[in-house]
């Protein structure tokens, strides 16, 4: 029985691909933990049973429940959850935290089901909630924090939006000033994550060849980038700030001796925000003579490109595995649009130099951004291919734009057409791959039908992609079968006629109909719908 239950919700299509540590709510978790308060953690993606789970750490001396979300299908999920806990401990009040909730507090704590939101960094407005609601003291004065209160109206503690004009091409972005509790600059003063409170064995955070045990580690938060599709410089104020090169070597080494963790994920937004100590990190990595290798998410072309000779060896010898790099765009004219700040040349100059190591490069792009030509869509598709042709380890991965609120393209979007949801419930279907499915959007149904055949040719078309479905022998066996006709697809630019989306839906329908059949429960489409996602909790 614990103080504080913290959830997981399971994150929707990506539970099938791999199953990362909650890393927001390990941060939330870790200044009650060091205060000694009675913290648990549920995870409904690797929970065996959810219910008992609960259970076990719900009693009369819990005082608040957490449940983060990000934008989409995650929703979904966290709406059931809160639904299922005010349905069973109606006096225990919700508190909803993470990325969507920071960028539409208000919004979020209308529910009737979520009592408090915490905005930005929860790592101490949390610990401070929870303390004066166990003590029964007042809420009213505490920033960071939009709550319901005793009337029933809304209070704001985090400042008033503000739209502010970002250039010339009439973009906007949402600012808050005074209110928003600070974004925490001294990361090293936050205490170490509580991993005891997770079943470490339990997750699947990255595949490799060869199996290696991984874990997500996030040694920073923010990026001092600008891109206008990004929710970045809403919710860290545009503010990078790190854990140092010293303690981000030390969690490496407590992951590696105390868990056997031998690959690690770093999934922070930009990974070398400061260079001393992006160098000081691979001076320290490299020690474990690529025993521990690592991969991330969070590095730019431009970076990599203004690399020396030594330092580019280091970045191999310190264990780096893969990298996964934003490209966004093949086309000058959209990459200046996004704001990219970097140019095609240097991301083909990045990409020559990786390709002399044997580390995999995975390329993301985005297509049909609000504005963007048919022609420019495709320039995205051959930039793709060229990046491929010129380095035989690198593969691209093309996702079909999706508006995110806050951002100067969410704006351009909603003046164009798209209908921006109304309420939490409203954002549960602002999926990534099918948000046009359920919202108004500017593109032609024929150019979403090819951003889509797009997205989904890209996920088959080369061959390293193979090893993203590494978890499932199902996906597995469709990536071979598959595979010919994609790269086909890809190479010729021909995306018309697509039907493949389908034949996967019917795939996993049946996949799951057999599970079904097999354990006894009786066949509808609702459950299938859910199981697509995960199984039943
Ligand atoms: C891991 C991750 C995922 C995981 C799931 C994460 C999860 N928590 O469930 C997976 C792989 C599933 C995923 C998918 C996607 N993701 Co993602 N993802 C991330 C990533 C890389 C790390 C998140 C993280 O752990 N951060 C570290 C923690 C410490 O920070 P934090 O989450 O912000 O948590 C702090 C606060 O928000 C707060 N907090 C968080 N939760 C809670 C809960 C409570 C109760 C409280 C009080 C406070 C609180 O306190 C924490 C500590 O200060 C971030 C980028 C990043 N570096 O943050 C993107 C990010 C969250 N993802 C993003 C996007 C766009 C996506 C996708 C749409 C991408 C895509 N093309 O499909 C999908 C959507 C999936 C879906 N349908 O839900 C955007 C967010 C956009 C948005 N509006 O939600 C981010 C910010 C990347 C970016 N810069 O654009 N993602």
């Amino acid at each position: 029985m614990s103080e504080i239950v913290l959830i997981q919700p399971y994150t929707g299509t990506w539970d099938e691909m791999s199953i990362r540590y909650p890393e927001s709510l390990l941060a939330v978790a870790a200044v009650p933990v060091s205060k000694g308060y009675g913290v648990s953690l549920i995870d409904q993606r690797v929970s065996k049973s959810f219910d008992k789970d609960l259970e076990q750490s719900v009693g009369p001396e819990t005082v608040i429940f957490g449940v983060t979300a990000i934008t989409g299908q995650q929703i979904k999920y966290a709406l059931d959850v809160t639904r299922r806990l005010k349905a069973k401990y109606p006096r225990i009040p919700v508190c909803w935290g993470g990325v969507h909730a920071t960028l539409v507090p208000e919004q979020t704590a209308s529910h009737p089901l979520v009592d408090y939101v915490v905005v930005g960094d929860g790592d101490l407005v949390f610990c401070e909630l929870f303390e004066r609601l166990r003590d029964g003291r007042p809420v009213d004065d505490l920033r960071g924090i939009v709550f319901k209160s005793s009337r029933g109206d809304i209070q704001s503690n985090v400042g008033k939006v503000e739209l502010k004009q970002l250039n010339k091409g009439g973009n906007y972005i949402v600012l808050r000033k005074n209110g928003i509790a600070d974004v925490i600059r001294d990361l090293d003063s936050l205490p170490e994550l509580p991993y005891h409170l997770l079943a470490i064995d339990q997750y699947r955070v990255f595949h490799t060849e060869d199996g290696r045990k991984s874990a997500t580690l996030n040694t920073s938060r923010g990026c001092p980038f600008r891109c206008k599709f990004c929710s970045d410089p809403i919710i860290n104020e545009g503010r990078w700030r790190g854990f140092s090169a010293k303690r981000v070597l030390e969690k490496v080494g407590h992951l590696y001796r105390d868990h056997g963790i031998q690959m690690i994920y770093f999934q922070d937004d930009y990974f070398p925000g400061s260079k001393k100590r992006f160098i000081d990190i691979l001076e320290g990595m490299k020690k474990y003579e690529r025993k521990i290798q690592w991969s991330t998410l969070g590095i730019r072309a431009d970076t990599l490109s203004k690399l020396t000779d030594e330092q580019w060896d280091l970045l191999y010898d310190s264990g780096c595995h893969s990298l996964e790099i934003g490209i966004e765009s093949g086309n000058e004219r959209v990459i200046e649009l996004v704001n990219k700040a970097e140019t095609l040349d240097e991301m083909r100059e990045s990409n020559k130099r990786l390709a002399k190591y044997p580390i995999k490069v995975k390329y993301t792009m985005i297509v049909g951004f609000p504005g963007e030509t048919e022609k420019e869509v495709m320039d995205t598709v051959n930039f793709a291919l060229e990046l491929e042709r010129d380095n035989p380890n690198a593969y691209s991965l093309i996702f079909p734009f999706m508006p995110i609120i806050g951002t100067p393209f969410y704006y351009d979007a909603v003046a164009m057409g798209f209908q921006d949801p109304k309420s939490l419930d409203d954002w549960e279907n602002m999926e990534f791959d099918a948000w046009t499915k359920k919202y108004s959007t500017w593109a032609s149904p024929r150019l979403t039908r090819k951003l889509e055949a797009i997205n989904f040719t890209s996920y088959f078309h080369n061959k390293h992609v193979a090893y993203k479905f590494g978890g499932s022998s199902l996906l597995r066996w469709c990536f071979l079968l598959y595979h010919p006709v994609a790269k086909w697809r890809f190479e010729n630019n021909n995306f018309s006629f697509f039907f493949e989306d389908h034949l996967k839906d019917w795939l996993l329908y049946a996949k799951y109909a057999v599970r079904r059949v097999v354990s006894k429960r009786i066949f509808s489409f609702d459950y299938y719908q859910k199981s697509l996602n995960a199984s039943e909790c």
